[in-house]
Parts: C-alpha cells; sequence; structure tokens
C-alpha cells in the first residue's frame, strides 16, 4: 500500500517533460533508509526514500517518501527557488497515520503581506483552490505561527476516506504542480540588489522555520536516531543555510 507512489511518479515524469532537469546530489546514507519498528508481532519496515533534481530556475527540487504499511504513508515535496528569482516555494506534505490523513499543498509565499506578490503568485491559483476546496473542506487546527508562510490558496484538509485522496488530493496537487511550473516558466531573473538580499532574507526565514518545526523529526528520530534524523533535515530536507556557509 503506497498512496503517494502515483503522486510521486506523476511529479518526476512532468518535471522531466517541462524542465531542463538534472540530478540534485542526495548525501551519501540518505538515498534510502530502512528500519524495524514495533514490538513483537506488530513488527514492522518503515522505508525512507529521497529524490533530489534541480532546474535552471529551481535551486533544489526534493521528495522524501515514507512508507510504513497502510497507516504510515508521507510524501513530503518541496520545490526551493535559485536565489535570484521572487518565485514562491512549491509545498506539498502529504501525510497518512494512524489518524487519518492530513494534506498540506500550497505555492508557499516569501512575501506573505505583499499585494503585488499576492496578485502575481497567489491570485491565478484561486480558482484551482477554491475548485478542491469545495470536495475538500478546511482541515482545522493548524500552528500559527506557520500561518505566516501560507499563501491564501492554502489548500489544508484532512480527508477521512483512501479515495477523496486517490482522487480530489491527487488532482489538485497535479494543478498545484502545473501551475507552479508555469509561474518558473515565467519567472524572469532578479537583479537589483535590495530586492536579491530580501529574496534570501526571506527563503532563510522560511528555512529555519521548516527546519527547526519539521513535525517529521520525531517520527525520523524514533526510526533511524536522532544523528541520522538531523543530518537529514539539515544536509539535504532544508539544505539551504549549509550551502551559503559553503558558497560565501
Ligand atoms: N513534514 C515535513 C517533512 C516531513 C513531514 C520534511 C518527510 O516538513 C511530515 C517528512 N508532517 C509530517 C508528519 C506530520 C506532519 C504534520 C509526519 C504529522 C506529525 C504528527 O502528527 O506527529 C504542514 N505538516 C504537518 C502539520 C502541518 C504540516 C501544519 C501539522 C503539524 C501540527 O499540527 O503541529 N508543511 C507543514 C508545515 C509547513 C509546511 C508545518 C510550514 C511552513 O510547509
Amino acid at each position: 500500500m503506497t498512496l503517494y507512489q502515483p503522486f510521486l511518479d506523476y511529479a518526476i515524469e512532468l518535471l522531466q517533460a517541462r524542465l531542463d532537469l538534472s540530478p540534485y546530489p542526495i548525501p551519501d546514507g540518505f538515498e534510502s533508509k530502512s528500519a524495524t519498528t514495533g514490538k513483537g508481532r506488530n513488527q514492522y519496515e518503515v522505508l525512507t526514500t529521497s529524490y533530489g533534481y534541480q532546474a535552471p530556475k529551481l535551486r533544489q527540487i526534493r521528495a522524501a517518501h515514507v512508507q510504513g504499511g497502510k497507516s504510515l504513508q508521507v510524501l513530503n515535496f518541496v520545490i526551493f527557488p535559485q536565489l535570484n528569482y521572487d518565485l514562491p516555494f512549491f509545498g506539498a506534505d502529504l501525510v497518512t497515520l494512524p489518524g487519518g490523513h492530513l494534506i498540506a499543498l500550497d505555492m508557499q509565499p516569501l512575501f506573505r503581506d505583499d499585494p503585488a506578490y499576492q496578485a502575481k503568485y497567489a491570485a491565478p491559483i484561486m480558482p484551482i483552490f477554491e475548485k478542491y476546496q469545495a470536495h475538500l473542506p478546511w482541515g482545522g487546527d493548524f500552528p500559527a505561527e506557520a500561518s505566516q508562510f501560507f499563501s491564501p490558496a492554502f489548500l489544508w484538509t484532512r480527508p477521512k476516506e483512501d479515495e477523496a485522496v486517490q482522487t480530489h488530493v491527487f488532482d489538485a496537487f497535479k494543478e498545484y504542480l502545473q501551475a507552479y511550473l508555469d509561474f518558473a516558466d515565467r519567472a524572469a531573473p532578479i537583479t537589483d540588489s535590495a530586492e536579491l538580499a530580501k529574496i534570501e532574507a526571506a527563503q532563510l526565514r522560511y528555512l529555519r522555520y521548516r527546519a527547526e518545526k519539521d513535525p517529521a523529526r520525531g517520527m525520523f528520530t524514533r526510526f533511524y536516531g536522532s544523528q541520522w534524523t538531523e543530518e537529514y533535515i539539515h544536509g539535504f530536507l532544508f539544505d539551504l543555510e549549509r550551502k551559503l556557509a559553503i558558497s560565501h
């Protein structure tokens, strides 16, 4: 039972068709990791596989796919643009736990409260958002401090049935990703140095929040230990700070 494999397959195929794609290095030991968890007769295998790509305007396109049976499936998929573009992040957090499904899908803005930015990168997505929200109602409780990192087109939902994930969520994922690649096609490089400084600061603000608050930290630590987990988070999933430290 790998609920999110079709999402991953679709995404990679679309990226290959639309972008000048090359591999993004995955540090040794992080391409694939498995562990046995649970006790006695309830033991099961949890496999985490990683995928990394880059394209001329997109610094890192990466996915983490966690497969641990019917009640543990995760696809976390994020696109981090190059620092000389004002593009949002593409963020998908597709999570299935024993309690149910939790779906977060968005074009995560660099500048949440800037009306011109919203007009450019959120307004075009609103018709897609509204179409799917009719089937996928607001998911409720949500960390307040995270809201600054989401756009008005944030699709946040907790569907009860697998079927809703396989149909509406899958369709929404496809449309959001296509729309993101449309944005990327049109994006022109930023050259103004004040603007570039604002973009770098906004990317770092987002990245630090995600690395610090990663909701998967507890789960990964239980399965694979804290050394592996911290290295995975800072050395692959949210690696911008390290990459800047090398290049500056
Ligand atoms: N989330 C990640 C990565 C994951 C991952 C890299 C590879 O950022 C999985 C794995 N997300 C994951 C898991 C849970 C969530 C929850 C396993 C469940 C945690 C649990 O219940 O034990 C969106 N993801 C969540 C939640 C939100 C998101 C809001 C609920 C967390 C909570 O209620 O505290 N995506 C997530 C998020 C941002 C984002 C917080 C912030 C910018 O982009």
